[in-house]
């Protein structure tokens, strides 16, 4: 029951910076399905990957939960392994709204696997006993200073022959597969029906919120703080997903 978004499609005399506000709920899965190329795949092998990686009575994170697309890809995938999800956002209102999803998709399901709703800054939450993290166009959105810090925290909390899945919008350092890419995601987002106006105006309202770096300076950062293997498992235009072994 996803509303269509339509938040940029009139013009505005001025555009704020981008916040995950109750508009932005209301039209999320429609919004990021239309924005994100590969969004579908990337949480549906979130799920295959959480099967695969899980340990008995450990911990899931789903780190910028929004309304819990990658926590019910991992919950159906997971069956009733021992084990718990964890979803953390700091927005209200998605976490609301993902509270409700999540209690429809209990509905008829007998033994689902537990999910604890965290309503916190990502940065400020004990990790511990992780199987499985997941930050799926989160990391993005946190200070780019700050990045570092909270990575060598969630290594440091999970357990060793876990996995972390980190799927970021990306930057090229060659400066003609930047333009190609934008370009081509600008057309993903014309073939999925934003005008030419909402794109313009989500950018300029992304600007300095969402803050992309090249796939060379995350793959680096992951081996810095300790990860044994690093790959990148899925990319679409300027969208990838890495994964990162402890
Ligand atoms: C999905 N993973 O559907 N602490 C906690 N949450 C945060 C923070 C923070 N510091 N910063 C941003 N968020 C989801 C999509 S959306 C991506 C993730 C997007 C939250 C923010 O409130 C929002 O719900 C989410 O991170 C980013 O696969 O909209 O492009």
């Amino acid at each position: 029951m996803s509303t269509k978004d339509d938040i940029y499609s009139q013009p505005l005399d001025t555009i704020t910076g981008f916040t995950f506000d109750e508009h932005v709920v209301n039209v999320f899965p429609d919004m990021i399905q239309r924005s994100v190329p590969g969004y579908s795949t990337i949480i549906a092998m979130t799920g295959v990957l959480a099967e695969r990686y899980v340990q008995p009575n450990s911990r899931c994170y789903d780190l910028g939960s929004s309304l819990g697309a990658s926590t019910l890809a991992m919950r159906r995938q997971l069956h009733s392994r021992p084990c718990k999800i964890i979803a953390v956002d700091n927005s209200v209102a998605m976490q609301n709204r993902c509270r409700e999803i999540l209690a429809q998709d209990n509905d008829g399901n007998a033994s689902p696997v537990d999910v604890e709703l965290v309503d916190s800054d990502i940065r400020d939450i004990t990790i511990a006993n992780a199987s499985v993290v997941v930050l799926n166009f989160t990391l993005q959105f946190i200070a780019n200073d700050t990045r570092e810090a909270l990575l060598k925290r969630i290594f440091d909390g999970m357990l060793d022959g876990g996995i972390l899945i980190l799927s970021e919008k990306i930057l090229f350092e060659d400066p003609h597969l930047q333009a190609l890419n934008t370009d081509l995601h600008h057309s993903f987002k014309r073939a999925n029906g934003y005008s030419e106006m909402e794109v313009s105006q989500k950018r300029t309202a992304l600007e300095n919120v969402l803050i992309p770096e090249t796939i060379a300076s995350h793959q680096h950062r992951l081996k810095a703080v300790g990860f044994n293997n690093v790959d990148v498992w899925f990319q679409c235009f300027n969208f990838a997903s890495l994964v990162a072994i402890k």
